[in-house]
């Protein structure tokens, strides 16, 4: 077994088992004028990890290993949209309605779109998930089963919400899973690190935390 220096002990894998999965990186949670800002936040923080979820996505990429990217978004006619969702968080504008960059969290949209710099690479495989949980209503599970994926590092936005659903999904469903702290990020900064801390407590009752560099040093020592 090989080894990644983490919070709170050791998180150990096999190489040929591990998958990173980059979450909701998307111009509607990055950018003026998506999702993330009709609810009044600011984008400004997803921006600023870019680098790094493209270093940890490039380290994998360079060992051979498997990156896989999710995106949050509904089918045109809305009829994945339980109407409880469309009206929550009182935006200034809801999904599905037409914004600057398309139509608000719908497939296909450019506003939907993953950002340029960390866009998909032939190949790897893309989930668009309805739910903050990238199980839910997807092929994630059949998908991870026929990789053969046992552990799984997460990257993206926003860290406490679909980061955080998806970890409890895969962590209830026998995956072990770590976060990389500085390639996720929440619009607000309390909330962040309430995750982080919530998820390594108890010995790890949800998961494992380690930084971008100790997960590509774990990984280029395997
Ligand atoms: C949110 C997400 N925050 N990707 N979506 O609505 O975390």
């Amino acid at each position: 077994m090989a080894e990644i220096d983490a919070l709170p002990f050791s998180f150990t894998f096999k190489p040929q088992t591990i998958a990173l999965m980059v979450i909701d990186m998307q111009r509607d949670f990055a950018e003026p004028g998506g999702f993330g800002a009709s609810l009044g936040n600011d984008v400004g923080r997803v921006t600023a990890i870019v680098p790094t979820v493209k270093r940890l996505m490039e380290g994998f990429r360079a060992a051979g290993l498997p990156v896989i990217h999710t995106m949050e978004c509904h089918r045109p006619d809305l009829s994945d949209l339980p109407p409880a969702k469309r009206d929550r968080g009182n935006p200034s504008i809801r999904i599905g309605d037409m914004g600057p960059m398309g139509r608000l969290l719908i497939a296909g949209e450019p506003g939907t779109a993953i950002l340029d710099e960390l866009a998909p690479l032939p190949g790897e495989i893309v989930i668009k998930k309805p739910g903050k949980g990238a199980f839910y209503a997807t092929s994630l599970g059949n998908e991870l089963k026929w990789i053969g994926a046992r552990q799984l590092v997460f990257a993206g936005v926003t860290t406490e919400v679909c980061v955080q659903t998806t970890m409890r999904e895969a962590n209830d469903r026998g995956y072990e899973c770590l976060v990389a702290e500085d390639a996720t990020e929440s619009y607000f900064p309390e909330f962040k690190a309430a995750a982080l801390a919530m998820i390594r407590a108890q010995g790890a009752i949800v998961g494992w935390t380690a930084t971008t560099d100790q997960v590509l040093e774990g990984i280029a020592n395997a």
